[in-house]
């Protein structure tokens, strides 16, 4: 209960930031970032999503939340516009479910992007598979309508959830994001390698781009590249970090 107070009151107090994570193209040129949310409770310790995001999703606070996060990606994405090494950045954002099933969604996302003047092709949104199940025909309509702003959707985690081939035929994504699960031990277990080998089959028949994340070593990158892997992310690359002490180009 202390928590969940001390959730709400951080979003008022402003004790979340966003950090970014780089990710790179398969030319090793830096093509933009993933947001990913952080909670400074109470101004002190760092609170890791995974212990705050489950709970902001059952009390419904991920839906300000979410907006928040939305909303400041697209700031970025708009201080970045006017700076030559980044101004092609593409921004890649998380959505819960729950953000997903508002009525209002797809205005939502064009509010953050009327607000903020960013560059909706530049703005990639993150869906998980578990959201594609229940009423995809709303799932559909919500993406479609958000495809026509520009924005771009990538598939996360794949190959962890149940997303059936024909719900992903119909899905306007661009991108597949091959889970880390994959990518930990791709070199070391057969059943990985064959695992990715056959996200970047699928993706590429799909005319999907295909992104690996969790890539932590120069020998998964170069494996990953070898397979037709177009793009990384991980720690070989950086860390998710504050806006400032990111790279450029
Ligand atoms: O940032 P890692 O560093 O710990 O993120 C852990 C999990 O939290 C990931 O599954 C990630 O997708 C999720 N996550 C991070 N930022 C956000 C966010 O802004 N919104 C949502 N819904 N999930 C996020
Ligand atoms: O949204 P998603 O579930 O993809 O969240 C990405 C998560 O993976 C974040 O928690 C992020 O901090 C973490 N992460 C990013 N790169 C690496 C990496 O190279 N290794 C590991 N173990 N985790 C990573
Ligand atoms: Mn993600
Ligand atoms: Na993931």
């Amino acid at each position: 209960i202390a928590f969940e107070l001390d959730l709400r009151q951080g979003l008022e107090r402003q004790e979340f930031e966003l950090h970014y994570q780089i990710q790179v193209d398969d030319a090793g040129v830096n093509t933009g970032v993933e947001a990913l949310l952080r909670w400074r409770r109470g101004g002190k310790e760092m609170v890791p999503p995974a212990q705050f995001i489950p709970i902001a999703e059952a009390n419904g606070l991920i839906l300000p939340l979410g907006q928040w996060v939305l909303e400041t990606a697209c700031a970025q994405l708009m201080r970045w516009a006017e700076e030559p090494g980044r101004a092609h950045w593409t921004m890649a954002v998380n959505v819960s479910a729950l953000q997903l099933a508002q009525s209002d969604f797809v205005e939502r996302v064009g509010r953050a992007l009327g607000k903020t003047g960013a560059n909706p092709a530049l703005l990639k949104l993150e869906l998980t598979e578990s959201m594609l199940v229940g009423d995809i025909e709303d799932v559909v309509a919500k993406m479609k309508a958000i495809k026509a702003y520009g924005v771009a959707f990538s598939l996360d985690d794949f190959g962890t959830g149940y997303s059936s081939l024909s719900i992903l035929k119909r899905l306007p994504l661009q991108q597949l994001k091959i889970d880390q699960s994959f990518v930990r031990d791709i070199l070391i277990d057969p059943n990985d390698a064959v695992i990715a080998r056959t996200i970047v089959a699928l993706a590429h028949n799909l005319d999907l781009r295909v992104i690996a994340e969790g890539v932590e070593s120069a020998e998964q990158r170069d494996f990953l590249a070898g397979i037709g892997c177009d793009a990384f992310q991980g720690y070989f690359f950086g860390r998710p970090i504050a806006a400032g002490e990111l790279p450029k180009d």
